[in-house]
């Protein structure tokens, strides 16, 4: 699972992606690259802090989320030439968008559009994206058009039905993650990559100059567009800096600027949810560990996670609940007030269940 930052330029793409991944690629070096910077940021989670608290195991491993720093986008560039191929082949790979809107003012830092607002800045992608499908459709619904007059073929004629549906909305200014499509229908798509139909979060690249007024701010943006966009405000430079040092002293700087936690924490949890991913933990003196499986999972699904083995195998998964868990205080407690469970293949994962699987090869 993959995410790509996309933005203007000079947003701050390179400064986040620095601060989510504490990777420290030098600015400067845009502009549309074949092999954009690509790092795994950790999941923070408090969860499975505590049960190494508890189980004091030799090693302990979060979850990752990656990420990947693309450029290439600007206003026109989707009505004059089209995206580059390097961005199109780079953005189909992703998952999901992360799209960088600028609020810090700079005298140094050019902006594109002259003048800063981050309002503006979301529009004109949110425009690039739909246009660019737009494009897509269009030619793809031409070249069926052709085809079905030869062969009156069942799936060609379902396709067909199936981008008209797409145009038609695309038509209305509507992103294509709000057309309601069956499993069919989004396999068939899948391969066109549509740019509205991937799960975007927005983030705004403020100053220093903002920190005090920045939940303020993230609320009045949140305001003016639709409830699925979700917005986290984020000084990246800063950030960036923070992700350098040593995690014993990041407390203590963040502290000095009056917060609490990084906000790329936020950005990567919701990133994880954008994503519709769960965590699931195993827990040892050996390892704990976080899992990431897509929501809905099958315990046989989180087993292969694990080891292909163990799904190959797979015989139980003995599973309790994280909250379950600490209220025993201890596994044998669990499973004496029996909210340890032996569970079948299909058992559906939830997000905080501990699991262990009995399996035989
Ligand atoms: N003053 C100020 N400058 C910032 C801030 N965040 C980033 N910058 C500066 O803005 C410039 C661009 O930052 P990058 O992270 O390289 O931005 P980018 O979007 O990756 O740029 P391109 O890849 O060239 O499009 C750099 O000179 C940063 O130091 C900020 O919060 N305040
Ligand atoms: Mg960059």
């Amino acid at each position: 699972m993959k995410i790509g930052i996309v933005g203007l330029p000079q947003t701050g793409k390179t400064s986040l992606f620095n601060a989510l991944t504490s990777s420290n690629v030098e600015l400067g070096f845009g502009g549309g690259r074949k092999d954009p910077n690509l790092a795994q940021a950790r999941v923070q989670d408090d969860r499975l802090d505590r049960l190494t608290e508890i189980f004091q195991p030799r090693s302990h491993i979060p979850t990752v989320v990656e990420y990947v720093d693309l450029s290439g986008l600007a206003r026109g560039t989707a009505r004059k030439e089209g995206f580059s191929p390097e961005f199109i082949s780079n953005i189909k790979g992703t998952d999901a968008v992360l799209y960088v809107s600028r609020q810090f003012a700079s005298e140094e830092v050019v902006h594109p559009e002259g003048t800063v607002d981050p309002v503006r800045d979301i529009n004109i992608v949110l425009d690039e994206f739909l246009f660019s499908d737009l494009t897509v459709a269009t030619g793809r619904l031409e070249r069926l058009r052709k085809q079905v007059m030869k062969v009156k073929d069942p799936a060609l004629l379902r396709e067909l039905d199936l981008l008209e549906r797409c145009l038609a909305h695309l038509e209305e200014e509507q992103p294509l993650s709000s057309l309601e499509l069956k499993l069919e229908e989004e396999k068939t798509i899948r391969s066109f990559a549509f740019l509205t139909r991937k799960p975007m979060l927005v983030v705004i690249n403020i100053g220093e100059e903002d920190l005090a007024a920045a939940i303020e701010l993230e609320r009045n943006i949140t305001r003016q567009f639709p409830e699925h966009l979700k917005f986290v405000v984020v000084n990246a430079r800063l950030e960036a800096e923070i992700a350098q040092l040593p995690p014993e002293d990041r407390i203590i700087f963040l502290a000095d600027y009056g917060l609490k936690e990084a906000a790329c924490n936020r950005v990567i949890q919701n990133s994880y949810e954008l994503l519709g991913l769960i965590s699931f933990f195993t827990v040892g003196e050996d390892e704990c560990r976080a899992w990431t499986v897509t929501g809905g999972s099958p315990a046989s699904k989180a087993a292969g996670t694990i080891h292909t083995d163990m799904e190959r195998g797979f015989i139980r998964a003995e599973v309790v609940h994280y909250e379950d868990f600490i209220r025993a205080g201890s596994l044998a407690e669990a499973r004496k007030q029996g909210t340890m469970k032996l569970e079948g293949r299909d058992y559906s994962v939830r997000d905080g269940d501990i699991i262990s699987i009995r399996f035989n090869v």
